[in-house]
């Protein structure tokens, strides 16, 4: 297939300067990306999908429903309420199936670093410790690598347990807990709750939408407080616990006189091993025969904030950019792993000199090249992958890096370095933060996590974060959505008294914290949870999650995993708004899922396609929950200053960390 023409001349959907900037160059004229795909195809979105009643379930099908209509059920009589949630579901199903699959990964991974067998090591002891306590493992006089392996079978036994409850779920507040219990949603195993949503969504099975969606909570919920919660702790105890550093994102992170190799995917069992072999003698000293200064590796998308958030390491690109980083004509290789990764990077890397490198057995492409990664030599399999990258440092023709478009980010805010840099070493406490919400000078907080999506403009995240920070709500990210924000420039410190309200300007400028804090992958969403729960514990905000004045949001969502992430947090008890969802098209479950669900978990769904809009809403909601909380009232609180802070131990944020390798 030829790659046509394309210019981004009169796209309206591309905002960011150096996307822009990249497409406008004679390098990339003859690639075309998915912004033109959009355009290309000519079609609106079909309604039937759209809004959630196109059933392809069984092959008396498909069947399009109207609702309403007496003649337009299915063929087997499933109604607009069944088929809507049925495919809902579904979503959800998927989207837990993926997250779930990449935590057994990690697990396995975490098992093979307790017996020593993959090079990587138990780095956070603290975490380890606080897990096994979790999971009611000893402790007392026992070596790391024993209690690792222990916890790491332990985890691994929740993906194929058949009754009784996940593990974490006794993280959550006791009347979250004892709500689940009553409505009967707590997950007993990861894998059953999957399995049992898809059999409960094939022909003829589940027909009460009601029913069918408690399954959906369930199945969210073993990917939120289990699969998703077991695979942030172990990569922390294993790569270690994110702590604030200063980064890079933007495609200029890529380098002249270096080989290029962006990172894409998701599970960072690769990206890490890559991160160790780039640093390795023998991999610098061939890159240098090849006549590069070094090797430069960028993060893209979830692997590109695992590497961020815990490295440094710059993100070249999110969601979005995954064509346009290759546009460049300066990158030797694109290594992906799974999810997210569009089948239009082969396509697109054909212009170029550029390899696409799969490496897992479960996500292989025509026109890419297949080095598997094996997980137990890890470093040798790392080292082949950039053998091959290095390789191709001198076949790179006619390239642009954008390079004047940089910015500065601070990442890594795990739910720990939060408690941390609230209280001090001695006092970690949410005390001050919950204490700011009281106040008032934090009016709540927002969750922006997920996708881009093409269909919209690149800067829906912008508009959102900039609203929502502008009333002081303070914003905590993860995804893409992260990585568009630091692409705007609302990771660093200095947007605060930039952009944010006067109270939230004041709390992060005395801790010298970005207004928006980014908390890593699409799976670490699950520190959002925990840090919900914290502000629950630490008292003053009532007594579970549902009574704080938080909300969350995915506003251009695109992955079946931001539909099961929603959920999971709509059966935690938050209020989650997406610009759309796929339920338009039944009255019934609409009017289920937007105003009856609240009266069940306390956390309902909402739509709005209006970014402003949307921002506006959520802060309603977050004074709503002030209303009733009391605290909606400007009140004289002591304020946590520099100085007081210090005193506790803590302190404002250094320029710690690292800009990657070759820095
Ligand atoms: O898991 S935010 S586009 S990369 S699905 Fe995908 Fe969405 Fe990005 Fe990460 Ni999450
Ligand atoms: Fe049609 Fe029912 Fe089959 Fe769905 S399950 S395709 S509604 S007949």
């Amino acid at each position: 297939m030829t790659i046509r023409k394309i210019g981004c001349e009169g796209c309206d959907n591309i905002t960011c300067p150096s996307t822009k900037d990249v497409l406008e160059q004679d390098v990339a004229k003859d690639v075309k990306t998915a912004f033109h795909g959009v355009d290309d195809r000519g079609m609106s979105a079909c309604l039937f999908g759209s809004g959630g009643v196109c059933c392809r379930n069984c092959n008396m099908g498909p069947c399009q429903i109207i609702d309403g209509v007496p003649e337009m059920i299915g063929i087997c009589g499933a109604t607009a309420e069944t088929v809507a949630s049925r495919n809902f579901s579904r979503a959800i199903a998927a989207g837990a199936a993926a997250h779930t699959d990449h935590a057994r990964e990690m697990v396995h991974g975490f098992i093979s670093a307790a017996k020593g067998q993959n090079g990587n090591e138990i780095k956070d002891v603290a975490k380890l410790h606080s897990m096994a306590k979790v999971f009611g493992i000893e402790t007392e006089g026992r070596d790391k690598n024993e209690i690792a392996l222990e916890l790491g079978e332990k985890c691994l036994a929740e993906f194929g347990q058949q009754d009784g409850t996940l593990t974490m779920l006794k993280r959550a507040p006791a009347k979250r807990q004892a709500l689940w219990e009553k409505i009967g949603i707590e997950p007993r195993g990861i894998d059953r709750e999957v399995v049992e949503l898809m059999h409960r969504t094939h022909m003829g099975v589940d027909q009460d939408y009601q029913n069918l969606m408690l399954q959906g909570s369930r199945c969210a919920l073993a990917d939120g407080w289990g699969a998703s919660m077991m695979s942030t702790e172990l990569t922390d105890i294993m790569f270690g616990t994110p702590v604030p550093l200063r980064s890079i994102v933007d495609i200029g992170v890529l380098k002249e006189d270096q080989v290029n190799i962006t990172v894409h995917g998701h599970e960072p069992l690769l990206a890490e091993a890559l991160c160790m072999a780039a640093q390795e003698e023998d991999m610098l000293a061939l890159a240098k025969k090849a006549g590069a200064r070094g090797i430069n590796l960028a993060g893209v998308c979830c692997t590109g904030n695992e590497i961020l958030m815990r490295r440094g390491i710059p993100v070249a690109a999110g969601f979005i950019q995954q064509e346009i980083v290759l546009a460049t004509g300066a990158v030797e290789a694109m290594v992906v792993d799974v999810q997210c990764i569009m089948q239009s990077v082969a396509e697109v890397a054909k212009s170029f000199h550029t390899d696409i490198i799969t490496t897992n057995y479960r996500a292989k492409m025509e026109g890419a090249l297949h080095i598997q990664f094996e997980e137990e030599q890890a470093l040798a399999s790392a080292k082949e992958i950039l053998t091959h990258a290095i390789g191709n440092f001198k076949k790179r023709g006619k390239h642009y890096i954008p390079e004047s478009k940089k910015l500065d980010v601070v990442a890594g805010f795990s739910h720990e370095t939060i408690n941390y840099i609230q209280g001090g070493r001695f006092r970690a406490s949410y005390r001050p933060l919950n204490d700011n919400i009281i106040n008032g000078r934090i009016r709540g907080v927002a969750a922006m996590v997920g996708c881009d999506n093409y269909k919209y403009p690149d800067d829906v995240h912008e508009k959102i974060a900039k609203e929502l920070i502008k009333h002081d709500v303070l914003v905590l990210a993860t995804g893409c959505s992260a990585t568009a924000l630091g692409r705007s420039g609302l990771l660093r410190p200095e947007a605060a008294a930039e952009f944010a309200g006067p109270g939230l300007a004041e709390v992060c400028e005395a801790l010298g914290t970005p207004p928006v804090l980014h908390m890593g992958s699409c799976v670490d969403n699950s520190r959002l949870l925990i840090a919900t729960t914290q502000m629950v514990a630490e008292g003053g905000l009532g007594e579970d999650i549902s009574d704080l004045p938080v909300a969350g949001t995915s506003p251009v969502w695109m992955s079946e995993k931001a539909v099961a992430i929603g959920q999971y947090f709509v059966a935690s008890g938050v209020y989650v708004i997406f610009n759309n969802l796929p339920i338009s098209g039944s009255k019934k479950f609409s009017k289920y899922m937007l105003e009856e669900h609240e009266q069940l978990t306390g956390g309902k769904w909402d739509m709005e396609a209006d970014p402003i809009k949307l921002a506006q809403k959520m802060i309603k909601h977050i004074d709503e929950k002030r209303e009733a909380l009391g605290i909606n009232k400007k009140q004289d609180r002591v304020l946590f200053d520099m100085d007081m802070r210090r005193d506790l131990g803590g302190g404002p944020l250094t320029g710690v960390g690292c800009a990657g390798p070759g820095q």
